[in-house]
């Protein structure tokens, strides 16, 4: 075994961050024997009963069983983050596809290698118990274990933010969160403090429409693109540097729900994506990513295009800097235990390897700062990298001593540099894998101002929403309406109304028109070059990975026929679920099916498809009506085969409208058209006639 000290860079997860010997799954190994002990070890007889002065009590103090099991109990529980304190998360491994050479020495993506990860999604403003359908944006947290060390990138599911520099931060989080009196309302932007900021504040506009836009509500985290949003300097071998922004981009396409589904979730199922990411991972349906860059020249200006990249609140369209893809994340196995992995990851942006470096956006240097920072009230001391979960993969020789929580017994008396006691460390150099920043001038006055550059605050949203398709801009449009209606100042109402005016006049009209006020003047650009690439409406069919389709049946309906679709939409990584009107077995035989759902305990937002099938017997339950109508509405594609589409009729649903799939029997016409219908995701078509809309007509 290599000593403590040696640096061997391609050494597995050997050693803790300590210099101890660790195993691969830790956590695995928490708890031992096969008997209850207490924590001492002490083996125990009962553990449903206090010990008592007789058997009516009083409970004895001596009872230290009694004692621990409580005081164990009682601190359970440590702070939850103070922003993005509702995830999940996975472990994974990121393949890098070697092509990443040219631009950075990271060898995680310089080479072709296979790198162990652990990725957690957020929410931002709600709190650990809070829904994860609300409209908000998403963390897209990546820690890297590579041989040089831990990388983390801790993105968003939002290219661009609320504010250009990061003392700003406490003051957007303070106007999102819940307002301070009563602690209402969670998880929302629909009230008046986050609308009194961003509409003082125009700098957020940018990432506001992307909050109101269908990115706010992801259809699942496998259906989310990331985004490191600020830009990085990457460094390769020869020590020539790039200015780089990270981008993730989901094998299974960018799809969103609808707000009503959104809304109808997060009461129905508030652990819809939670659910989705383990469900997905346990069936096998793994979550696919593959990371991409945008390289942009380092020659001095931080600057492309007549696009500042050091101010966050912009974006680089693809059309300008095409997204080079470096490397394949999957996510394919689920955190043993919530609060080891999932609760106690520290992420912190100051977490680089050699080849990656970070860049003076005044957001991210801010950031430097915080995330260490929280860690420590988080997580109780300096010794959280000891933890399971957040060890590096790598030889760590770190010369960090004692603090809180230490879970290390060091050897030697010598624990500084430069020492000749020891058999201490020696310091890298930069052949040897040393993290030596690239040099840089730097020089101003000490000041307390922004670039002028920085001053353009709405030219990028008009960007965005000029850039999406008609039913994405009504969808913007119905959600300014909704959120601004659910403020009461007036004033802030018409002062937003005048920061949209400077977006586009269209959709200042419209929302104005939704809230019963007048249109205020604006400028908006009057020109912008759109970037197709931020919309995410598909004119052809995408994955159906991970998609559910329920299929209505009772002990009459064509069972082989649900077999036959079972199988299509399984070989595709789909997944179909019968809903029944009661449990139990439907048939019997090799075709006997169980019944996945009742129509008690499904509700629409759990599929991307109904279907139903042939044989099923006529029933006026209301509950079956008001799922199809509601899958219906929501644009989802709807089918049946054989005499299912009498109940199709008898729900209200006309066979001949866009989205609707008929068959006589489950043939391979019929289960294309059902898969095609899923991958297009939405039947947009019939938006106009289903959606009940907030927009007043034109
Ligand atoms: Fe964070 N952010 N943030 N943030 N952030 C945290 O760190 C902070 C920002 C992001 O799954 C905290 O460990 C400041 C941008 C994610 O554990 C805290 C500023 C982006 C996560 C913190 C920002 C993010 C966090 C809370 C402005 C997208 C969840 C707990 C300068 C690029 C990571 C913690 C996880 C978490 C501070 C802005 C993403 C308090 C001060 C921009 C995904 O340190």
């Amino acid at each position: 075994m290599p000593s403590p000290t040696s640096r061997n860079h391609s050494a597995p997860s050997a050693f803790s961050p300590t210099g101890q010997p660790s195993k691969d799954r830790p956590e695995v190994a928490a708890q031992a024997g096969e008997l209850l002990t207490t924590a001492q070890g002490v083996r125990l007889p009962d553990t449903d009963h206090s010990l008592k002065a007789g058997e009516r009590g009083p409970s004895l103090l001596e009872d230290f069983h009694l004692r621990e099991k409580i005081t164990h109990f009682d601190h359970e529980r440590i702070p939850e983050r103070v922003v993005h304190a509702r995830g999940a998360a996975a472990h994974g491994v990121f393949e890098s596809y070697g092509t990443a050479g040219a631009v950075t020495k990271a060898g995680f993506l310089a080479g072709k290698t296979v790198t162990p990860v652990f990725v957690r999604f957020s929410t931002v403003l709600g709190s650990r118990g809070s829904a994860d359908t609300v409209r908000e944006t998403r963390g897209f947290a990546v820690k890297f274990y590579t041989a040089e060390g831990t990388f983390d990138l801790v993105g968003n599911n939002i290219p661009v933010f609320f504010i250009q520099d990061g003392i700003k931060f406490p003051d957007i989080i303070h106007a999102a969160k819940p307002h301070p009196d009563v602690e209402i309302p969670q998880a929302q932007s629909a009230h008046d403090t986050f609308w009194d900021f961003v509409s003082l504040h125009t700098e957020a506009t940018h990432h506001t429409l992307w909050n109101m836009s269908d990115r706010g509500i992801p259809r699942s985290f496998r259906t989310m693109e990331g985004f490191g949003v600020h830009t990085f300097r990457l460094v390769n071998a020869e020590g020539d540097t790039s200015l780089v922004k990270f981008h993730w981009k989901p094998a299974a396409g960018v799809h969103s729900l609808v707000w009503e589904e959104a809304q109808i979730a997060a009461g129905v199922d508030p652990d819809f994506h939670r659910r989705d990411l383990a469900d997905g991972i346990e069936a096998g349906a793994f979550f696919e990513y593959e990371l991409g860059m945008q390289v942009m020249a380092d020659d001095g200006t931080d600057s492309f295009e007549g696009i500042d990249l050091l101010d966050p609140t912009k974006l680089v369209p693809e059309e300008l800097a095409p997204v080079q893809l470096v490397g394949k994340l999957t996510l394919n196995r689920n955190p043993t235990n919530y609060f080891a992995e999932t609760e106690q990851v520290a992420f912190h942006t100051g977490h680089l390897v050699p080849g990656i470096e970070a860049t003076p956006d005044p957001l991210m240097q801010a950031r430097l700062f915080s995330y260490l920072d929280t860690q420590l009230t988080r997580l109780g001391g300096p010794n959280f990298t000891q933890l399971p979960i957040n060890r590096p993969h790598c030889p760590v020789n770190d010369m960090l001593r004692d603090g809180m929580h230490q879970t290390a017994v060091h050897h030697g008396v010598s624990p500084y540099l430069p020492n000749g006691i020891d058999n201490a460390p020696r310091v890298a150099t930069e052949d040897e894998g040393g993290y030596v920043q690239t040099a840089r001038p730097i020089e101003g006055n000490v000041v307390r101002e922004a670039p002028a550059s920085f001053d353009d605050h709405f030219s990028q949203a008009t960007l965005f929403y000029r850039s999406l398709t008609p039913i994405e801009q009504t969808h913007i449009v119905e959600a300014f309406t909704f959120e601004l209606g659910k403020v009461f100042d007036q004033a802030i109402k018409e002062r937003e109304l005048a920061v949209l005016a400077n977006v586009d006049g269209a959709l200042c009209a419209q929302v104005a028109a939704g809230l019963g006020l007048p249109v205020p003047d604006g400028t908006p650009a009057a020109e912008v070059t759109v970037s197709p690439a931020l919309s995410q409406v598909v004119e052809a069919p995408g994955p159906v990975s991970g998609r559910k389709i329920g299929v209505f049946a009772d002990s009459g309906a064509d069972l082989a026929g649900i077999g036959k679709l079972r199988r299509a939409v399984g070989r595709l990584g789909a997944e179909v679920l019968v809903i029944a009107p009661v449990g139990g077995v439907l048939g019997d035989g090799p075709e006997a099916v169980a019944a996945d759902r009742t129509l008690l305990t499904a509700r629409s937002i759990e599929f991307d498809a109904l279907v139903v099938a042939d044989g099923v017997a006529p029933t006026s339950d209301i509950k079956l009506v008001v799922l199809l109508q509601e899958a219906f509405r929501h644009c989802k594609p709807i089918g049946a085969w054989g005499s299912g589409t009498a109940v199709l009729e008898g729900a209200g649903i006309g066979l001949d409208g866009p989205g609707v799939v008929t068959g006589i029997t489950v043939a391979k016409a019929f289960t294309d058209q059902v898969v095609g219908a899923v991958g297009l995701h939405r039947v947009w078509a019939r938006a106009d006639a289903v959606m009940a809309s907030v927009v007043p007509p034109a």
